[in-house]
């Protein structure tokens, strides 16, 4: 028997994206949606459970579509400025190692950061999230990395928590402070991955800032030595691991996330067979960021197919900054990974619900619709789910649920 606060979505056409449904995209017809305690309480056969729901509201889907919330599961969104000039540069052909070189790129972005105090920081970074929410994202990762201080990379983290507290979303944060090497360390980048170990994760662990902890494992980041030390002080210190790896080459960065029992290995457009035997082997799921590989032009494509035969689980996420991809679009984050990789459209959806909800260690409670998990979705004015990822500039989610409440700016 249902609670007075219970509510029942009818009518409604389900992409359950859950995996014990074997139809495409766990499609579900027929059965209706029981929310209760911000939870879902059950997916019934609509008739059962019409008959046994008693108090409580009964919403009339009219036979729209219904996914989980979306996960954008990689995102650099909190960040001060923007990086327009340089990519006006970049457009005549200087390439983005050497703007970063030449002290630009991602340290522009630092300087900008740190001269905001936290309540701008979350101010300027909040348009960016509401225009993700607005099309459906619910859970949403949110990487430091433009601090590059103690206090600035707490900052960043703070700024985040703080978009949390403000909005009906949920935020899972990460320090990336191996992402630069900032002008205090210039031509001491050991040093600096000592000060990351030593006193920026254990500050960021003891304040329960973080979930997990980021490198940038790249000739313009940092070596897979200096990985292997941040991952280490990060395992110690109870936080998970996951990395930027092979996104501009291949220095075996995966591998090395799969040896850490890692979450995701991320970008991995230069990952190569043995790369993807380890991600197989250990689990990491492989995050597919388009918007990075279409805005810098990139022509090496992530290993899709052999990622796919070998039982990977492929995320799909924005990357959401300022120098890679700044796109505040999920929904475009999906189609990408469509046209540019090769993905299917149900693996462009499971990749922003299941997979990404695996990403951030939250494969139990989130991502599907299924009893017991989280009662985020999304309903669509659409007649097939392929319709989420294939056109872009119009938005046919008309309700977003956040923890089985509606919002209404969908
Ligand atoms: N890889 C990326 O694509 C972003 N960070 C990273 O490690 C770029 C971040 C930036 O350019 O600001
Ligand atoms: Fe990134």
């Amino acid at each position: 028997m249902s609670q007075p606060q219970d509510t029942l979505w009818i009518n409604a056409r389900l992409a359950t994206c859950d995996a014990a449904v074997t139809a495409p995209y766990g499609a579900l017809d027929g059965h209706a949606l029981w929310l209760r305690d911000g939870k879902i309480h059950a997916v019934l056969p609509q008739d059962a459970a019409l008959r046994a729901f008693g108090n409580g509201d009964i919403i009339d889907a009219k036979g729209g579509w219904i996914t989980p919330g979306f996960i954008d599961c990689h995102t650099h969104l909190v960040y001060g400025g923007n990086r327009a000039a340089e990519w006006e540069k970049r457009l005549t052909g200087v390439p983005y190692q050497q703007i970063a070189a030449e002290g630009g790129g991602i340290i522009s972005t630092v300087r900008a950061t740190r001269g905001l105090d936290e309540d701008e920081l979350a101010l300027t970074s909040l348009p960016r999230l509401k225009a993700l929410m607005k099309e459906g994202v619910t859970t949403i990762e949110m990487k430091s990395g433009y601090g590059l201080t103690l206090a600035d990379e707490l900052k960043q983290l703070r700024a985040a928590r703080r978009l949390e507290a403000a909005l009906p979303v949920e935020v899972a944060t990460t320090l990336l402070s191996a992402h630069a090497l900032p002008p205090e360390f210039a031509g001491d980048a050991d040093g600096y991955i000592r000060h990351v170990c030593e006193v920026i994760i254990p500050a960021a662990a003891q304040e329960g800032l973080a979930e997990a902890v980021d490198v940038f494992c790249e000739g313009v980041g940092f070596s897979p030595a200096q990985t292997r030390c941040v991952f280490e002080a990060a395992q110690a210190h109870g936080l998970k691991v996951k990395g930027h790896v092979e996104q501009l080459s291949n220095l075996h960065g995966a591998a090395l996330v799969a040896e850490f029992g890692g979450l995701s290995a991320d970008h991995i457009e230069y990952l190569d067979d043995a790369g993807v035997a380890a991600l197989a082997a250990s689990g990491p799921v492989a995050v597919l960021l388009p918007g990075a590989y279409y805005f810098l032009r990139e022509t090496q494509k992530p290993p899709v197919d052999k990622l796919r035969a070998a039982g990977v689980a492929m995320a799909v996420s924005t990357d959401l900054n300022p120098g890679t991809s700044p796109f505040a679009s999920i929904r475009l984050a999906m189609n990408q990974a469509c046209v540019l990789f090769g993905l299917t459209p149900e693996e462009a959806l499971l990749g922003t619900t299941r997979h990404a909800a695996l990403a951030l260690g939250r494969a139990a409670t989130h991502g599907q619709l299924a009893a017991g998990y989280v009662a985020d979705l999304l309903l669509w004015d659409i007649e097939h789910p392929a319709e989420i990822v294939y056109g872009l500039g119009t938005n046919p989610l008309t309700r977003r649920v956040f923890r089985g409440v509606v919002q209404h700016e969908g």
